[in-house]
């Protein structure tokens, strides 16, 4: 997702915290002087595009996305060598921020690493079966422009409903706009869960034409909508599940 994207994430989850873990957020958010989730959603994108940090964070690229090699079916490490893949990246920063033996930089780093790429693992695009780097590489024709299918689910879709990421937060988290998921269990096969979630969805979402027209909008902008909730919610239990300790 683009900042819009994840910013609704973070703040779905921020909406959904428990005391004790909204306690802890904002005890490790402190270091940085910010309060809310969805200021911080954005950072590994940030790093990722500065020049000046490139060298540092350059590892951290390929861990946005997952490229399964062939079916939908998570099978490491064909589809995650070594645990370079968004699924793995969730399970690993998952464990650093519970781990107070940590410094609180460290878990403050894992925190903005796993807001982000539990928002990534449900942009269905970022969990892709065809080898087309995750549709950067399918070009359309998106409001009178050329761009590519990844860019419109990132954030050309999203932003066609005109709405700031507090606004869009509480349209998604309003009583029956779609159905909950299901509780996470067991934790550490959920990120493959989501993952395999998405490589299904990308098999209905190559439009008929090289042209993104308002009938494929009005079909998948839902879509997008129901993966944004997702995320949210299941971002907040995590978080909940995490730091349930204060
Ligand atoms: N992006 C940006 N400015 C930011 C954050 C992200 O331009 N502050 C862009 C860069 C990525 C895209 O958003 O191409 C989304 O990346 P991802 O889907 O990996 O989050
Ligand atoms: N950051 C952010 N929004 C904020 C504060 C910080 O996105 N309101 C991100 C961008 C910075 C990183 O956190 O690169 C570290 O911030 P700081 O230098 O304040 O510790
Ligand atoms: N991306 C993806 N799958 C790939 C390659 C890239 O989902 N196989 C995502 C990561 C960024 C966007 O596409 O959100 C642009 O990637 P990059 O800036 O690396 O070209
Ligand atoms: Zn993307
Ligand atoms: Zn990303």
């Amino acid at each position: 997702w683009g900042p819009l994207g994840h910013s609704v994430v973070a703040e779905l989850a921020q909406r959904h915290l428990s005391p004790v873990a909204e306690a802890e957020v904002e005890h490790l958010l402190a270091l940085d002087h910010t309060q809310s989730l969805a200021d911080i959603a954005s950072w590994p994108d940030e790093i990722r595009n500065d020049p000046k940090q490139q060298t540092l964070w350059k590892q951290t690229r390929g861990l946005h996305y997952i490229d399964f090699d062939g079916d939908c079916t998570y099978t490491p490490p064909r589809d995650c060598k070594d645990g370079q893949c968004v699924v793995e990246a969730i399970s690993h920063y998952i464990d650093i921020l519970g781990d107070r033996s940590q410094s609180d930089q460290a878990r403050l780093q894992a925190l903005k690493f796993v807001v982000h790429f539990i928002g990534d693992i449900h942009q269905p695009l970022h969990a892709n079966y065809q080898q087309d780097a995750g549709g950067n590489k399918y070009q359309v024709q998106f409001q009178g422009q050329g761009t590519n299918l990844h860019r419109v689910w990132d954030s050309g879709m999203l932003s066609t409903r005109k709405l700031d990421w507090k606004g869009y937060a509480a349209l998604l988290d309003s009583e029956g706009f779609a159905p909950l998921p299901p509780p996470i269990a067991p934790l550490a096969n959920a990120p493959a869960q989501w993952a395999e979630e998405s490589c299904q969805i990308t098999r209905n979402i190559y439009p008929a034409s090289h042209k993104i027209d308002q009938a494929y909008v009005d079909a998948e902008l839902p879509v997008a909508d129901t993966r944004l909730r997702e995320a949210g919610r299941r971002l907040a239990e995590v978080l909940n599940l995490t730091l349930q300790n204060g």
